[in-house]
């Protein structure tokens, strides 16, 4: 028996579970009540904001999502809290400028944030670079802040054991705290990760943290392979919003481990009673239909054809309002066609939707690239950064022809943001962090704004004229 060394766990309860499964519905009222429980656990961290808790708390929930941080804060006194981050392109969808990159880590961090994940959809190391340098300054200067770089893991031919690895070697030098494996799609199986974990333990003294989901059937025993190889860290779910296109059960790697040298140590009972709290809610996302029980079984196409579930989901609402459901199959085949034209980069927002969304048009114009979307032709440009195969020259010659491509740092073009961002929503500024808000979802904060004045009013936003900015009191 090796000597022991007990696996720690991320819980992913109230950031991705609830977003894999039920669209980020989670309210923060229903979190509050549980936190002291889940404080007691002892768990690495609890996974709570990213890209789709903030965007889906604005929009569908009305609340702000800066909020729901702090006080997630307050409640988990021991507890490390960790986000998401998608590198330059922050909880967005388009690369911004480095002051709003640094401006968003030293919010996040203020308001309660310790281990922030930064991924980029490209594996574009160049796009990490500017959040991890404003974490590590806000680390040198407090003490707090934890730089985690994710590696977006996906399969093709660019995507070697030496890539990977490479990538663990670059990530070091790069000045992470650790890193992260992100199978976003549930593509890691067990013999692969168990290989990738070694590999990678044998050249980065850094934590590695292994973060993937049920999709395909394969993830527990991914975990246990990865365990198995040296793994420090995994991301599960508690039991009601485990499995399926969520994380495996938390209960159920902490079972797994009992009594050997990975044992979690953390308390069952404790654990049993965080799940009772959850199964409620759970059964009633079933019976309004939130909860889809489609996904909650093994999707095997997803390892046929790589495509993350999230991505599956909108490409069939994008073919539905065309009236061309007919065409999904269709679609799917071009998908890896319209990636291998874009460099075949992994797909994790923005590539996912960016790919998807090409390949609706190019079936459903019969014609590919007779219209291309404007992202499409940002990623030709270069403007999301370098993808680890070249892009497809007629493809360019097509979409942007005569063009010049950018190869720096897309961000290095881009002038400071901050200023122009405030005065573009000064009305509506009550704090900070609501330039940041606005910064990411512009027409979004926007109505959230109006919604939180009308509360702060009284008044009914659905009678508030809001062309003419009058509101009846
Ligand atoms: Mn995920």
């Amino acid at each position: 028996m090796p000597e022991a060394k007990p696996i720690k766990i991320t819980e992913t309860i109230l950031r991705d579970a609830h977003q894999s499964l039920i669209a980020t519905r989670m309210p923060t009222e229903l979190m509050l009540p549980i936190i002291d429980k889940m404080d007691k656990v002892g768990y690495n961290s609890v996974e709570c904001w990213g890209g789709a808790t903030f965007d889906a708390s604005l929009r569908f929930l009305k609340e702000d999502p800066w909020d729901r941080l702090r006080k997630l804060r307050d409640g988990f006194k021991n507890t490390k809290l960790q986000m998401l981050f998608r590198g330059q392109n922050i909880l967005g969808y388009r690369p911004y400028a480095d002051d709003v990159v640094d401006s968003f880590v030293e919010k996040s961090i203020a308001n309660g944030i310790d281990i922030i994940r930064i991924f980029d959809c490209f594996n574009d190391l160049r796009n990490l670079q500017e959040a991890v340098n404003a974490t590590n300054k806000i680390k040198a200067r407090e003490g707090r802040g934890h730089a985690q770089v994710a590696l977006s893991y996906t399969l093709g031919d660019a995507y070697t054991m030496e890539y990977w690895i490479d990538m663990a070697k670059k990530i070091e030098e790069m000045g992470a705290d650790s890193i992260c494996i992100k199978d976003m799609a549930g593509l890691l199986v067990p013999y692969k990760a168990s290989e990738m974990i070694r590999e990678m333990k044998a050249v980065t003294k850094l934590p590695i943290q292994l973060h993937t989901h049920y999709t395909s059937g394969v993830a527990g025993m991914t975990y246990l392979k990865a365990v198995e190889a040296g793994v420090d860290v995994i991301d599960c779910a508690i039991s009601p919003f485990a499995m399926g296109t969520s994380q495996p059960a938390t209960e159920v790697m902490v079972e797994t481990f009992k009594g050997t040298p990975y044992d979690t140590g953390y308390d069952q009972n404790l654990l049993a009673e965080i799940a009772d709290y959850f199964r409620p809610y759970r059964d009633e996302c079933l019976a309004n239909g939130l909860l889809n029980p489609k996904v909650m079984g093994v999707d095997i196409k997803t390892l046929l054809y790589q495509v993350p579930g999230g991505m599956l989901s909108n490409m069939v609402s994008q073919l539905k309002e065309q009236n061309a459901e007919d065409k999904y199959y269709d679609v799917l085949k071009e998908i890896p066609k319209v990636r291998k034209d874009l460099g075949e980069p992994p797909l994790v927002t923005p590539s996912s939707q960016i790919v998807g969304t090409q390949a609706v048009f190019n079936v459903l114009m019969g014609e590919r690239y007779k219209m291309a979307t404007d992202q499409t032709k940002d990623v030709l440009r270069g403007k999301y950064g370098q993808t680890v195969k070249p892009m497809n020259q007629e493809v360019i010659d097509k979409v942007i022809p005569g063009e010049e491509r950018i190869t720096c740092r897309p961000a290095d073009l881009l002038s400071n943001e901050m200023e122009k961002l405030e005065s573009e929503m000064a009305e509506w500024k009550q704090q900070d962090e609501d330039v940041l808000s606005y910064a990411l979802f512009p027409q979004v904060a926007v109505d959230f704004f109006k919604y939180r004045q009308a509360q702060q009013e009284k008044v009914d936003p659905a009678k508030a004229d809001v062309k003419n900015g009058a509101y009846p009191v």
